[in-house]
């Protein structure tokens, strides 16, 4: 549900500002990284990419090819209230989206592509959080 999903990005977005300097992306880019779910962000740069692998990589969500590591997106995802609501959902929305974009050698090109794959399905399954959700729960992490 969009709710969890609030608390996962919540949780997630701390990491972006240890994780600035090595993926390059800039606060013009994405200021926040709540706004990732903003209607009018497009999920288009390369640096959100290198960024998203740095924090992936942080949680150890990804294996060594920059892929989903599924059980422990599965785990991660239900150590959240109600986590196990969401996470079956969401790690197949998401290697759905690495299955389309598997062609594309650069990790950080291809993690972007998956990552706004990921945000078009969200919404089609109303799993995606609004931000203000998202800032209601910030304090929590
Ligand atoms: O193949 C790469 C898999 C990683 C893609 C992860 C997509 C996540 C998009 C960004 C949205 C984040 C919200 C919560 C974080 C969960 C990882």
């Amino acid at each position: 549900t969009a709710e969890i999903m609030s608390h996962v990005t919540a949780h997630f977005g701390k990491l972006l500002e240890e994780c600035r300097q090595e993926s390059g992306l800039t606060t013009d880019i994405l200021e926040e990284f709540q706004h990732f779910w903003r209607e009018d962000f497009e999920v288009v740069h390369r640096e959100l990419g290198c960024a998203i692998m740095c924090m992936s990589n942080r949680l150890t969500l990804m294996h060594d090819d920059a892929r989903m590591h599924h059980a422990n997106m599965h785990d991660y995802v239900k150590s959240f209230p109600q986590g196990e609501l969401l996470s079956g959902t969401m790690v197949e929305l998401i290697h759905n989206c690495e299955k389309i974009h598997d062609d594309i050698p650069d990790d950080c090109d291809r993690i972007v592509k998956v990552a706004a794959c990921f945000k078009v399905d969200a919404k089609k399954a109303g799993i995606a959080p609004e931000v203000a959700m998202i800032e209601a729960v910030l304090e929590k992490y």
